[in-house]
């Protein structure tokens, strides 16, 4: 497992840039083919315009999915309304700067052509930007990822072993589907999910125990009385056996057989004990990305890294990292600390497309509206200014 060094994320930016513009040169003479047979055929000029323009389109849709950006994930319904969303707002750009550049040059034969070239150039990147951000996420699929259904351990020479914690508050419904899905997934004996009932108070006990009963690699462990999601998760990764340890949800808003799509990158890196692997979410609604963009945003601003998607799972590091923490939060702001943390300590950080949907049961236990959105920015505002001003006091 350990021959396959990943690729790094430059280059794997350009291996898609390139692959997009390929895929974007094949789809304007598809549209020109088109538009053109259409013609031939006596169909009218708008009409067969459009079916040109609707199978270069599609045409794009597919080939950037499979061929650029190499989703390897489910398809979701989303996905394609994303697709349109980013090819209209790349057209009103293409329109607009097309007029904008046609009204400060002059008319005329080369007047035109630079309006063209200009306003190709903007829609191109927007629509290249918004495809790898909000469609199809940002990194390629690991190279070896099984297919969903799989177990681990497949492949010869794997041998990291992986603890997921799994935190849980007030779950009774998800659990048997998340049971269900770890039990098909998590066969091979160096994988195991501590599940971790926070402190509920619904049927999660008894639900887990008839659950659990005979489960040699899916367990719990129980927290009396909630302190928060952070506290849970802490109580869970001191619990846990594994060599990689990490994190993800219980609501099946994320696939747990993602972790073990993250841990086949410990499997093929060369210095796994210098790896942090984290989720990046796509199938988003736009309105939860946005908010993404601006947290990213200020957090990158403030704490002085890069930083993206701070609240994707899974979240997966080696135990020695996790042993170095100190003070880490009890809240949600635990996945900004850990990914932060990372970055301070120069671990290598590798990202992989997950698909984040929605809720199987229940609702959400602190994003219900605008309210609880503020306090939670609120929150994670003010444990990212005491970071950082234990940043300046104890430097790396
Ligand atoms: N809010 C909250 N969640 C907890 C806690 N302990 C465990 N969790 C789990 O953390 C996961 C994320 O919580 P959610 O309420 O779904 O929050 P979210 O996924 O960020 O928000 P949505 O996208 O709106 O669902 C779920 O699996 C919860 O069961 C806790 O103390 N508070
Ligand atoms: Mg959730």
């Amino acid at each position: 497992m350990n021959a396959l060094p990943a690729p790094t994320a430059s280059s794997r930016l350009r291996g898609e840039l390139a692959r997009f513009l390929l895929v974007g040169f094949t789809a304007v003479a598809i549209d020109f083919a088109v538009y053109r047979g259409l013609l031939w055929l006596a169909l009218d000029v708008h009409p067969a315009k459009t079916a040109g323009y609707v199978a270069g389109a599609a045409f794009g849709y597919f080939a950037n999915r499979a061929f650029t950006f190499r989703v390897g994930a489910r398809w979701h319904p989303r996905e394609l309304l994303g697709f349109l969303a980013v090819y209209a707002v790349a057209l009103a750009a293409n329109v607009a700067v097309n007029a904008l550049a046609l009204a400060v040059l002059d008319r005329g034969e080369i007047a035109l052509a630079l309006a063209f070239v200009a306003a190709t150039g903007v829609s191109a990147a927007m629509n290249f930007i918004g495809l790898k951000l909000f469609v199809f996420g940002a990194d390629a699929a690991p190279a070896a990822a099984p297919r969903a259904g799989a177990a681990a351990g497949d492949s010869a020479g794997a041998r990291t072993t992986l603890s997921l914690v799994i935190p849980c508050y007030n779950e009774a419904a998800n659990l048997p589907l998340l049971v269900a899905r770890l039990r098909e997934t998590f066969r091979d004996e160096r994988v195991e999910a501590v599940l971790v009932d926070n402190g509920s108070s619904d049927d999660s006990p008894a639900v887990l125990a008839r659950l659990l009963e005979g489960q040699s690699r899916i367990r719990s462990v129980r927290v009396e009385v909630n302190r928060g999601y952070g506290h849970g998760i802490l109580a869970g990764l001191r619990a846990a056996r594994g060599e990689v340890i990490g994190w993800t949800h219980a609501d099946m808003q994320t696939d747990p057989f993602d972790a073990l799509r993250g841990l086949q990158l410990f499997d093929a890196d060369a210095d796994p004990r210098r790896l942090f692997v984290k989720g990046r979410r796509h199938g988003r609604p736009l309105g939860d990305v946005a908010f993404t963009v601006g947290m990213s945003a200020f957090e990158t601003v403030l704490l002085g890294r890069r930083m993206w998607d701070i609240n994707a799972q899974p979240t997966l590091f080696p135990r020695a990292f996790f042993e170095t923490w100190r003070e880490p939060p009890q809240d949600f702001a635990l996945d900004l600390y850990a990914y932060h943390q990372a970055l301070h300590q120069g671990l290598r950080v590798q990202r992989f497309p997950v698909r984040f949907g929605e809720r199987a049961h229940g609702h959400s236990h602190w994003n219900v509206n605008w309210r609880a959105k503020l306090r939670f920015i609120k929150r994670t505002v003010d444990f990212s200014l005491r970071l950082r001003r234990e940043l300046r006091e104890r430097p790396a």
